[in-house]
């Protein structure tokens, strides 16, 4: 197993819309465990591909405490959406930045496992906002985006100047 690297805002990759996983096998599984140790290790509660650099529609999410339930979505679709929520969302594209972000309360999600079977999961709470919150990361959408131009300049001006420091 591996920590892969995670992309940082504005990085341009950011904004690449993945593609449906077709081959499931030994490399998704391998890509899923990946996934999940550097979601740990960051920590966050959700990570997906496309932060890491891989452009297919796969993301990975634990919402437990003591990280120990994780879920793994290959091609996830959001088939339902119900009621409204406000949550104080970061990103590990986005160290130090924490933004309120309204998204539906409660979704269904239809997503295949990592062997390629089906199945459909209700979820709300931190694990309605996680996934959706994901799957916009697929999109290459990102939380920023639903906040004002104005503050999403200071903090690409912030992360910017981050990045000079870190270099
Ligand atoms: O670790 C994460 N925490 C989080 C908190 C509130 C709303 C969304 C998230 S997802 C984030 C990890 C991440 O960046 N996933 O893309
Ligand atoms: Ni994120």
């Amino acid at each position: 197993m591996s920590i892969l690297n995670i992309l940082n805002f504005p990085d341009p990759r950011l904004r690449i819309k993945a593609k449906p996983v077709e081959i499931f096998g030994d490399a998704l599984r391998s890509l899923i465990d990946d996934m999940f140790e550097t979601m740990y290790a960051a920590p966050g509660v959700g990570l997906a591909a496309t932060q890491v650099d891989i452009h297919k529609r796969l993301l990975v999410a634990d919402v437990s405490e003591d990280q120990d339930a994780p879920h793994a979505f290959v091609n996830p679709r959001i088939v339902a959406r119900d009621g409204v929520s406000v949550h104080d969302e970061g990103c590990l594209s986005f160290p130090g930045i924490y933004e309120q972000v309204e998204r539906a309360g409660q979704v269904t999600i239809e997503a295949q496992d990592r062997n390629g079977n089906s199945f459909t999961l209700e979820a709300e709470g931190l694990m309605a906002v996680c996934v959706q919150h994901e799957i916009d990361h697929l999109n290459g959408k990102l939380f920023v985006d639903y906040i004002s131009e104005l503050k999403r300049g200071r903090i690409r001006k912030k992360m910017l100047k981050l990045q000079r420091q870190a270099s």
